[in-house]
């Protein structure tokens, strides 16, 4: 599709050269208005896409890897619809901002006092929802160690007791957060030690500094068709679908 796009495009101005002539301003604005109408519609058919520096990472496993436990209807919603919002409302964002050129939405993130007034709100929830949902995607997988070894265990071992309490509180966290947000395992800022916390909206740890090692989504849009009110039974499901090896991974690139 992107292919035929590309020769349309070609074909439009190979045509106006041909012609050797100076098309008419109107004709081209809304020839390039029917192109940029046909590339709309096509990729919301598929993964919407934003203009941008800004890309919807793609999910790294099949819609329904996560069944039972996360049904294929919920991830497509979920990744298609929502994810891809936030990245093409942060490409919205960023539009027009120089100041804000080639930065990371991380980056964006970890200095939002430098965002122009104007869209730091914007950038908050749209970074905020781009990075946490990019993670969110990666530490979840069928595969994968279902508990945590090595240097990672030894930490929650230490901050909680044992993995279990852990489990608990974490849930007890994102049970607590009262309508959306998220509950998260973070190394607090400027301290070595693991702590959980739980966040509104689409707001980051990195907002405040600390460095999110996982995280639970507990907005309704990530559980609602399957587990409808019951948050609690989605928030014990959910580990048997994260993948310790990667949060093992998180944990490991932390300095
Ligand atoms: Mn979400």
């Amino acid at each position: 599709m992107f292919k035929t796009r590309v020769n349309r495009r070609d074909f439009l101005a190979g045509t106006a050269a041909a012609m050797g002539v100076a098309l008419a301003g109107s004709s081209l604005k809304s020839a390039m208005a029917a192109e940029t109408d046909a590339k709309t519609s096509e990729t919301a058919a598929a993964a919407p896409e934003a203009a941008g520096p800004f890309k919807l990472s793609p999910l790294p496993y099949a819609y329904d890897a996560l069944e039972p436990h996360i049904d294929v209807q919920t991830m497509h919603i979920h990744h298609d619809k929502h994810h891809a919002a936030y990245v093409a409302n942060l490409n919205k964002a960023v539009a027009g901002q120089a100041v804000l050129n080639g930065k990371s939405a991380e980056e964006l993130l970890k200095n939002l006092s430098e965002v122009p007034e104007a869209v730091r709100t914007a950038i908050q929830n749209n970074a905020g929802g781009d990075v946490n949902h990019t993670m969110f995607w990666e530490i979840m997988t069928p595969g994968g160690a279902k508990q945590p070894t090595g240097s990672l265990a030894d930490a929650i071992n230490g901050a909680f007791g044992n993995v279990d309490n852990f489990k608990k509180a974490f849930e007890e966290a994102g049970a607590k957060r009262f309508g959306s947000g998220w509950a998260w395992l973070v190394q607090p800022k400027g301290a070595k030690k693991l702590e959980i916390i739980s966040t509104a909206n689409q707001d980051s740890p990195l907002l405040q500094g600390h460095s999110p090692i996982l995280g639970n989504d507990v907005w309704e849009h990530a559980y609602y068709l399957k587990y409808q009110n019951k948050r609690g039974d989605y928030l014990k499901a959910w580990w048997n679908v994260l993948n310790w090896d990667k949060v093992a991974e998180r944990f490991s690139k932390l300095s």
